[in-house]
């Protein structure tokens, strides 16, 4: 390792000894250098560090990393790290085209690292797969369309499912959705079923909307933040600011979560001269609880025992007129939390009980509380009950529905809360489908369509046939990856739109082709002149989006476009239906859109424009709850632990992480530096008295073994034992490597949104101990 200023360090007890940490702040130089790095190794110019003073600007593009909000007063760079990154990524002058697939066959490939083959370059032509060449060979995009259309004609469209990645723009998103419905389907799984499903099933069952409830105004007024498993400082970099600002003005914020994760600890501001000069950071929480990975639930209970305990003392904790009127079950709860002995929570918890007085002394300080969250409340086989509890929690004190209060899911990927919104989704009672039959004339299908883990079941048992894949890698991002490439390849038909090769273009059915698409950042220029296209941030406020950078090839075609076109050639003529039109002027999009959700998107066109997007509204910020019973409910959780993994020993609970270097599954590069990893991804975080017990030793090489007593063997090999800051019990390695080790079956049990971050494996120390 490299010793500047803001790198990694060991302790200096000496690797047998000490933890891998990083040492420096959040942001600074720091992440100056992580963002040039990636502009070196993409080959970008001047032109691409010109492109990123257009992003998330007014009129400019929208990121494509993450989903945080783009404020109405942009500061002059209001990029992150990771969204230059991803900017730099898109951009790259190299390129993955009918020569790179000549020399290389598709065996070949499936050989390369996950980087290596995104870092090829963007993929410049539509390609078809020569089975018996074992190759990609180029093809005419008309070629490809009549032969995808040909395939599906053929095939039942029940058998086939379209999924999306969160990334495409709410145009595309509806005609993608528009297409299924016309061809006769609600497969439509979404990234978000890996991701915040939980959070629309559970929010909608317990406060009546699928979304969170702030807006960006909200964190200049609350007191207090209480973070639950979400990393800002890799994941919504952009969100330290508004978090600093709070801190700033005296806002406390207590954070859960079983790492220590650097940005939620300090930050230097990169935009602050003085910081950046006197490297002076800002302490962003002001206590840090390191939960037990799948603990939150307890945690939250123990947070609700004290507020408890402090209403019997002083009488003026709970809003009882907030409880009576606007919420159901509080009894119930009440009686619970009074009933669940501290016992129980301290072992599930891994928290004191005076720990976790601290927390509740922050909460009843505090008159306005925000409750953030992220994966690691929505990626467990409870998880939708820590959102339950969380939201419980908030409601006890009236935070719901009031200014500087409410609850805040931090999404993912770029649109993927405003796809659910358009339509994408396999649930049809959360589409208007009438209006759409009436819009369309054609008869909806009515029947609920498969989710990820559905879709995955239906590839693995032969029912699914074809599978198109509008962005993303699902092949790699979803569980149990070994059990399902063998299965994957059985389908008749797999079509992949993207910009960049992955590997689930390389695990391919009979039939497949790999359709380049434009990047955000690239012009799209259509009949009708340069489009716009738009996207709904975490906070559900609606952005414009227009690129400007010449395509990376003279062939790539808008998403819109390659959708229409597969549409075109696979449905009948319907006189309501103008795939070409519509193709040409994405404005006529926006007026299906809005004429299909008029409240949230009426004048879509003429508002997309407006600086810090349009808000689409949630009902909840004026106390109306959407829910069966027209109230806020509180849930009794039936058990105190999200996850399933027994507590033995021997046996782990493993998260899954990002690093700072990745965004799912694009990896580009092999530094964590916020966690102090440099150069490597194949490691197993371990805490240093769990290393002892179980006899291994730093540096050594151990297999991770799947634990779910399901009688399949699920195995990741070599990684080498890091010593690290984590509870007892619990180890972390990166994803996507460690998704052979998670069970398709372990989902949360509402949502089925797989639980990513209690998988349960045992160490295979083989001969190296
Ligand atoms: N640079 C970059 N940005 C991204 C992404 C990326 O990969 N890279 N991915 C995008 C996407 S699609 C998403 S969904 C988001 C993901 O962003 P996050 O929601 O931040 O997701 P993760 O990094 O997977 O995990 C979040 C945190 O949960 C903690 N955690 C794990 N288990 C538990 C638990 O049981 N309880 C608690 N309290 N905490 C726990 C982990 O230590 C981690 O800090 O980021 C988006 N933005
Ligand atoms: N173990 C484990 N597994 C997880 C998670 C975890 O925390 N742990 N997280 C889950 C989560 S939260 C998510 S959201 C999923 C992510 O799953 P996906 O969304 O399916 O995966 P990504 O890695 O985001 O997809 C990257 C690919 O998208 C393509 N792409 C990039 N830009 C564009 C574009 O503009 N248009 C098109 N058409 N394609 C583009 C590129 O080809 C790139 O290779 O993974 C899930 N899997
Ligand atoms: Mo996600």
């Amino acid at each position: 390792m490299t010793d500047e200023t803001d790198t990694p360090t060991h302790d200096p007890m000496g690797p047998d000894e000490g933890t891998v940490r990083y040492d420096g702040p959040h942001g600074g130089w720091g992440s100056m250098e992580g963002m040039y790095k990636v502009l070196r190794e993409t080959g970008g110019g001047p032109e691409a560090t010109k492109t990123l003073l257009r992003q998330n600007k007014p009129g400019g593009f929208m990121c494509v990393s993450c989903a945080w909000t783009k404020p109405a007063n942009p500061h002059p760079v209001e990029f992150c790290e990771n969204g230059a990154k991803a900017t730099f990524w898109e951009q790259t002058p190299k390129q993955c085209g009918p020569d790179f697939f000549a020399k290389h066959t598709i065996s070949e490939l499936k050989e390369w690292p996950d980087y290596e083959l995104e870092r090829v370059g963007r993929l410049t032509h539509p390609m078809r797969l020569d089975r018996e060449a074992d190759r990609y060979v180029p093809c005419s995009w008309d070629e490809a369309y009549q032969a995808i259309g040909t395939e599906l004609k053929a095939l039942d469209p029940k058998s086939t499912v379209f999924y999306a990645s969160g990334r495409a723009s709410l145009e595309t998103s509806y005609l993608y959705a528009l297409f299924a419905r016309l061809y006769g389907h609600n497969n439509l799984p979404d990234s978000s079923n890996m991701c915040h499903e939980t959070t629309s099933v559970a929010l909608k069952k317990v406060i009546g909307s699928s979304v969170g409830t702030c807006v960006l105004e909200d964190f200049e007024h609350c007191d207090a933040i209480f973070f639950f498993g979400q990393n800002s400082g890799t994941n919504s970099p952009r969100f330290l600011h508004p978090l600093k600002a709070a801190v700033d003005r005296g806002c406390k914020i207590v954070t859960f979560n079983p790492v220590r994760e650097k940005g939620l600890i300090e930050f230097v501001d990169p935009q602050n001269p003085i910081q950046m000069a006197t490297r002076k950071p800002t302490q962003i929480s002001s206590l840090y609880l390191q939960v037990r990975p799948g603990g939150d639930i307890a945690a939250l209970m123990g947070l609700c025992k004290h507020l408890l305990d402090a209403e019997d003392e002083r009488g003026d904790v709970l809003d009882r007129d907030f409880i009576e009127q606007h919420t159901n079950g509080f009894e119930e709860f009440e009686a619970a939390a009074r009933g669940t002995s501290w016992e129980d929570i301290e072992r599930e918890a891994g928290l004191t009980r005076e720990m976790l007085k601290s927390a509740a002394d922050v909460y009843l300080g505090a008159k306005n509380v925000i409750g953030i969250y992220g994966m690691g409340l929505t990626q467990h086989t409870h998880g939708w009950l820590n959102i339950a509890m969380f939201a419980s929690f908030l409601m006890l004190r009236g935070n719901m529905g009031r200014k500087g209060a409410g609850i805040s899911p931090v999404r993912g990927h770029s649109n993927v809360q405003g796809q659910r919104t358009v339509g994408i989704s396999e649930k049809p009672e959360l589409v208007p489908l009438d209006k759409l039959e009436a819009m369309f004339g054609f008869e909806a299908p009515r029947e609920e369509g498969m989710n990820t883990v559905h879709a995955c079941e239906g590839i693995l048992d032969g029912k699914v046939r074809a599978f198109i894949g509008l962005g993303g890698n699902f092949v790699r991002a979803i569980p149990d990856i070994r059990r399902m490439e063998p299965a994957w390849e059985r389908m008749r038909l797999t079509v992949q739109i993207a910009t960049k090769l992955n590997r689930s273009h390389l695990i391919n059915g009979e039939v497949a082709y790999l359709l380049p698409c434009l990047g955000r950042t690239e012009e799209d220029l259509q009949s009708g002149g340069p489009q716009v296209v738009t996207m709904e941030d975490s906070l559900s406020c609606v952005h414009g989006s227009v690129g400007k950078k010449r395509p990376a090839s003279d062939s790539l075609r808008s998403e819109i476009a390659i959708v229409a076109g597969i549409a075109k050639a696979t449905l009948p003529e319907n006189p309501n239906v103008h795939w070409d039109a519509w193709t040409g002027d994405y404005g006529l999009v926006r007026d299906l859109i809005a004429k299909t959700y008029p409240d949230e998107f009426h004048d879509m066109s003429a508002r997309m424009f407006t600086p810090g997007g349009f808000y689409r509204g949630n009902a909840v910020r004026d106390r109306v709850w959407k829910t069966d019973s027209g109230k806020a409910e509180f849930i009794v959780p039936n058990t105190l632990y999200s996850g399933k993994v027994p507590d033995a020993p021997g046996r782990y609970r493993l998260i899954t992480m990002r690093s700072n270097d990745q965004f799912n599954t694009t990896i580009y590069g092999f530094s964590d530096r916020l966690r102090g990893i440099e150069g490597k991804r194949d490691v197993l975080f371990m805490n240093r008295d769990d290393i002892r017990r179980a006899g291994l030793v730093v540096g050594q090489r151990v297999d991770l073994v799947g634990d779910a007593e399901d009688g399949e063997t699920r195995e990741v090999c070599g990684l080498e034992v890091l010593p690290f800051d984590l509870p007892d019990g619990c180890l972390g390695a990166y994803y996507p490597e460690a998704n052979p080790l998670v069970p398709l079956h372990l989902h949360d049990e509402l949502s089925q949104t797989p639980a990513y971050k209690t998988v349960p494996v045992r160490i295979r120390a083989g001969n190296a101990a």
